[in-house]
């Protein structure tokens, strides 16, 4: 279309005609013009309002997580771009399309620190791939053109764009961009060749798959590849959706609290092929399973983006390919796997041992996070989306929860709290029909917890489960390994969960006892509408394996125990 529009309205028509069905928003003033396009488009665009900037940048992050499209969210300048940081910093370190819209002061007061002006160049251009300020309304079509092309081009990521409140009140009569193809970096035939014959002479071959995007088929083509080449696959940090976990394949996750033996096979591995991840800090346990620059391993790393190839670890076979690509070309190739068979079944009975069952519980008060996670992995239906942000409590969920399909894990490999709700938002926007369930420590609700509002004002049925143990759990393990018995900062006085949420509005109680929790969530899903759960669980119980006294002393608790 080409007709003189206002900026806003012109920025709102090319937001819909990119293919975005669904924005977060805050409002400010900055960008009345912009809000007032929308409202031409809220039949095609559900435009969802959060009670935080925090909120709504992780809701849009959620939504590019899911539909590997840039998630959409808008801002107003100073305070509200200052609270959406911590979205971009998480679609940067997940490597999430984002585009991040700011109300800016007009362009003549600019540079004057006018009213809650922020230099969005200066702020987020650590963390975005890109920051742009809208000059001209003439060329709001282009520029919004190339953000969602930029955030979803190589590794996916952030995109910043900055509008002058006078350039969304401009008239132009700019012509609309056609609609945005995300271009797909293909595997080559020659490469794949040469991961056949690196297979062909491999004895110990590992796959550790992650990045993405992801889609159903591409994880249903890895899932033939693995299966029949009988590999092992891994999961990366938070991305353990990938592949079907109760598959012989699966051998568990690479994250925080790693099954050692799994940690093990890693580093004793000869191919190690990372199909989509990035070599992270936490992927790599410290920069220790694989050596820098150089790994012991024949290393094969499978990217879109030519840029994170080499950047830790030199890989014997750089693959630029989306994990699409890659998964389609793997699917066809045939390698025996004789050799490795009882490699593989040895890693897939290591993570059975590891997240068969949850421990025995050693805890005397309260309900043992192992029961809750028991109970949703025997009675939630498999496309269930579980949603979390950070804290131990994310320990017995990632150990011994079985993901079943691509899409039902949402969770922050940036590790910022207050991540899960907002991100319950946007699975539950995107799938009506799916049962959402959102866990939060008590610390980590607390940092998104007003969201309940939105929840209850979108009619969105998720169940809340609050992990509540009085403290931030995390901090306190590493105070008491680091400084024994020196306690500060770490302990929570907090509210009646169960009496807040009732008070938004939603189906609202307490689990105080073992045994408990399974009808509570019988119950919860069953309330019709936003439900939460407080489960009272005992602090001595800081993970599945680790206990608080056995943190402070660790000599002292071995000696009680024998
Ligand atoms: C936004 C943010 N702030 C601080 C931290 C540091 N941090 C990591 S875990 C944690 C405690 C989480 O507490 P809670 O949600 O109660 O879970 P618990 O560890 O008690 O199970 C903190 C403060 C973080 N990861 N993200
Ligand atoms: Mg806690």
């Amino acid at each position: 279309m080409s007709a003189v529009r206002t900026g806003g309205r012109l920025l709102a028509d090319q937001i819909a005609l990119h293919g975005c069905k669904l924005a977060f928003c805050v409002p400010g003033e900055s960008y009345l013009a912009l809000l007032d396009g929308m409202l031409d488009h809220r039949d095609e665009v559900r435009l969802v309002t959060c009670r935080h900037e925090a909120a709504a940048a992780n809701a849009a992050e959620a939504t590019g997580k899911l539909t590997g499209r840039p998630g959409v969210c808008m801002v107003t300048r100073g305070p509200g771009a200052a609270h959406a940081a911590v979205g971009v910093h998480t679609a940067r370190q997940d490597s999430t399309p984002l585009l991040l819209f700011v109300g800016q002061v007009a362009r003549r007061h600019r540079g004057r620190e006018a009213f809650q002006e922020i230099d969005c160049e200066q702020v987020f251009g650590s963390i975005a791939k890109s920051v742009f300020e809208i000059d001209e309304a003439d060329r709001i079509p282009e520029i919004v053109a190339s953000a969602f092309a930029l955030a979803t081009g190589g590794r996916q990521g952030p995109v910043v764009v900055s509008l002058p409140e006078d350039v969304l009140f401009e008239h132009s009569d700019a012509t609309d961009a056609e609609p945005f193809t995300p271009h797909e970096p293909i595997a080559g035939r020659r490469e794949i060749e040469e991961l056949r014959l690196m297979l062909d002479a491999a004895e110990r071959p590992f796959v550790l798959a992650g990045g993405g995007p992801w889609d159903a088929e591409a994880c249903a083509q890895l899932t033939s590849w693995a299966r029949a080449c009988q590999l092992p696959v891994g999961a990366s940090f938070r991305r353990q959706d990938v592949v079907d976990n109760t598959l012989d394949c699966y051998a568990g996750d690479v994250g925080l609290g790693v099954n050692p033996r799994l940690a093990e096979r890693i580093r004793t591995a000869d191919l190690l092929i990372a199909v989509g991840p990035r070599l992270t800090e936490i992927e790599t346990q410290g920069y220790t399973l694989l050596r820098a620059p150089a790994p012991e391993q024949a290393l094969v790393h499978v990217h879109p983006d030519p840029r994170e190839l080499g950047r830790v670890y030199q890989p014997r076979l750089g693959i630029v390919s989306s994990v699409s690509s890659f998964a389609a070309s793997a699917a066809d190739m045939s390698v025996t796997g004789d050799r490795w068979s009882g490699w593989t079944r040895e890693a897939r009975a290591d993570y059975e041992a590891w997240s068969g069952h949850p421990p025995e519980s050693a805890t005397v008060f309260g309900v043992d996070l192992g029961e809750v996670v028991a109970a949703l992995r025997a009675e939630l239906p498999d496309d269930a989306i579980l949603c979390n942000g950070a804290g131990n409590y994310t320990v017995w969920l990632h150990r011994f929860f079985r993901y079943r399909r691509w899409g039902t894990q949402l969770a922050p490999q940036s590790g910022a709290m207050g991540y899960g709700i907002p991100a319950s938002l946007a699975a539950q926007l995107l799938n009506p029909g799916r049962t959402v369930v959102a866990l939060a420590g008590d610390g980590c609700f607390q940092m998104s917890g007003q969201e309940l509002a939105t929840m209850v004002q979108e009619r969105l049925p998720i169940i809340v489960i609050v992990a509540n143990n009085r403290m931030l759990a995390t901090i306190r393990m590493h105070q008491e390994r680091r400084f024994p018995g020196r306690v500060i900062g770490t302990d929570l006085v907090n509210p009646d969960f169960a009496a807040l949420a009732r008070a938004h509005g939603l189906h609202g109680e307490r689990v105080e006892q073992a045994g408990e929790f399974s009808p509570a969530l019988a119950r919860a899903r069953a309330a019709g509408g936003p439900a939460l759960i407080e489960v009272l669980s005992d602090p001595e119980a800081l993970t599945p394996a680790a206990s608080l006294s056995e943190a402070r002393a660790p000599g002292e608790a071995a000696m009680a125990r024998r």
